[in-house]
């Protein structure tokens, strides 16, 4: 029997077969969770289907923007019919912030790039775990992806890297409010993934090279591994941890040089 055997998931963030999302939506599957997935708009719809319906025809998979209080309400409302009033993981792997405030200078960020890179990429985590908690009675396990730009400047990651600050500062905030429901709350940070989200990104894959020079491990992290650590984060192992950022980098994020 898997670790999460009877437990039911939500996942946010699937594009593709690529995506994070669904490498750590495979993890879960297969340590023994039910999960439902949602789609951030028509333009995904089909990819998403696909990909859901392997996991048999009544996974449940309903549109989310995560900007819309209505979408976010209506999917709980699905989610927990769907559920039987029940829901004991979450995985947040949504960000999105204007192509053009990931190429010129941060300096030059303007105030809509920024206001819609928080929303997307940040405030949404606070309005999901608010949607989930009243489902997670038994308690539960909510992840977020984050990324060390975070912390230290990644050139061109620019307000993204602000957005993620706020995420994992979120993390912790939500961490000690859902704490006493046995909610756990915690980010991964994932070392670069070649993604949807990645591609077109100028100098990435001079940055896949960067990293494997420059990590311990000589190498760039597996879609699995951060799978494998999802599935960690949401089991029984994991009991005794929230508000933690963990770094899935092959050891990067340890080097001062
Ligand atoms: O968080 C991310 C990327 C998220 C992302 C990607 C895009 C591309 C298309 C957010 N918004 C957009 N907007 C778009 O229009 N990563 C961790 C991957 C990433 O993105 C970078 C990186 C890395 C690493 C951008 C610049 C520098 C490094």
């Amino acid at each position: 029997m898997g670790e999460l055997t009877g437990k039911k998931g939500v996942i946010f963030g699937v594009a593709n077969k690529r995506s994070i999302a669904w490498a750590i939506a495979q993890a879960w599957q297969e340590a023994g969770a039910e999960l439902a997935f949602t789609y951030q708009g028509e333009r995904l719809k089909d990819n998403v289907e696909q990909l859901a319906s392997t996991f048999g025809p009544q996974t449940l998979l309903t549109e989310c923007d995560v900007t819309r209080d209505d979408h976010i309400e209506r999917v709980f409302n699905e989610v927990g019919a769907h559920f039987g009033g029940r829901l004991d993981l979450l995985l947040h792997s949504v960000a999105f912030a204007p192509k053009a405030a990931l190429e010129g200078d941060f300096v030059s960020t303007t105030r809509e790039a920024f206001r819609v890179a928080h929303d997307v990429s940040a405030y949404s985590l606070v309005a999901l775990a608010r949607g989930a908690a009243p489902l997670m009675t038994n308690g539960g396990s909510i992840v977020a992806m984050s990324y060390y730009g975070a912390e230290k400047v990644v050139p061109h990651y620019n307000v993204m890297g602000v957005a993620k600050a706020a995420l994992e500062a979120s993390t912790r905030y939500l961490a000690y409010d859902l704490g006493p429901k046995k909610i756990r709350v915690n980010c991964i940070s994932a070392g670069p993934v070649n993604t949807l989200a990645a591609r077109g990104i100028a100098g990435f894959s001079d940055m896949l090279a960067h990293y494997e020079a420059h990590a311990p491990l000589k190498r760039n992290v597996l879609p699995e591994e951060l799978g494998r650590t999802g599935a960690f984060l949401a089991s029984d192992g994991a009991a005794a941890i929230t508000g933690q950022v963990l770094y899935v980098d092959c050891g990067y994020q340890i080097m001062g040089m």
